[in-house]
C-alpha cells in the first residue's frame, strides 16, 4: 500500500466530472487500498479518487469516531444517492484538498446511498451525522464539486487565494 500525494485546491483535476469505474480490475483494488491508507494518515473521514489525480468514480471513507469501536474501512465505487432526507443538517466541513480551511455546510441530514463494492456487488445502505455529511462532500468530489463552492463568492475567493498562497510556499520548499 502506497500513501498517494493529494492535489491541493486550485487545480483543474478536482474541477472535472468523474467518468464511471468500468471494471473492478487489481489496479481498482490496489488503488482503493492506497486511498484508504492515504486518507487514515492525512488523517480524514474521506477521499475522494480526483483527489489522488484518479479520475474515476471512487471514494472511501470511514466515520467512526469512538476510541475504542473498530474502523470501518469503506469503499464505494459508481456511487448514486438513491434518496434523501427533507431534514437537512449543518456540519462544518473540512476538505483534505482545502488544508486547515473550514465552513458550515447545509446539506440532506439523511441520504440513501447504492454503490458497487470490491467484488461487484451492489450495496444500499442509509447514513446519517458524519457519515451522510461525509458520503455527500466525496460524491461532490466525483461532480467537480468542493464544499466551498456552497459559500458565498468572496468566502470563496478568500480561501481560493490562501490555497494559491499556499502552494506557492510548498514549491518553494
Ligand atoms: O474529502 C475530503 O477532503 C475528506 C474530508 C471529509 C469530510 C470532513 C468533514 C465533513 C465532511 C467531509 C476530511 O476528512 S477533512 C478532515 C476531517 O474531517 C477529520 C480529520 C481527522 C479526524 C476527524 C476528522
Ligand atoms: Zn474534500
Amino acid at each position: 500500500m502506497t500513501i498517494r500525494p493529494i492535489l491541493i485546491h486550485p487545480d483543474p483535476r478536482l474541477k472535472k466530472r468523474c467518468d464511471p469505474v468500468t471494471e473492478i480490475t487489481d489496479e481498482v483494488r490496489r488503488a482503493a487500498d492506497d486511498m484508504l491508507q492515504t486518507m487514515y494518515d492525512a488523517p480524514g473521514v474521506g477521499l475522494a479518487g480526483p483527489q489522488v489525480g484518479l479520475m474515476s468514480r471512487i471514494f472511501v471513507m470511514d466515520c467512526v469516531k469512538e476510541e475504542d469501536a473498530p474502523p470501518r474501512p469503506m469503499v464505494l465505487i459508481n456511487p448514486e444517492i438513491t434518496w434523501t432526507s427533507e431534514a437537512l443538517n449543518v456540519h462544518e466541513e473540512g476538505c483534505l484538498s482545502i488544508p486547515e480551511q473550514y465552513a458550515e455546510v447545509t446539506r440532506p441530514a439523511e441520504v440513501r446511498v447504492r454503490w458497487l463494492d470490491l467484488n461487484g456487488g451492489v450495496q444500499e445502505e442509509q447514513f446519517g451525522g458524519l457519515w451522510a455529511t461525509c458520503a455527500q462532500h466525496e460524491i461532490d468530489h466525483l461532480d467537480g464539486k468542493l464544499f466551498i463552492d456552497y459559500l458565498t463568492p468572496l468566502k470563496r475567493q478568500l480561501i481560493t487565494r490562501k490555497m494559491e498562497k499556499l502552494k506557492r510556499e510548498r514549491a518553494r520548499l
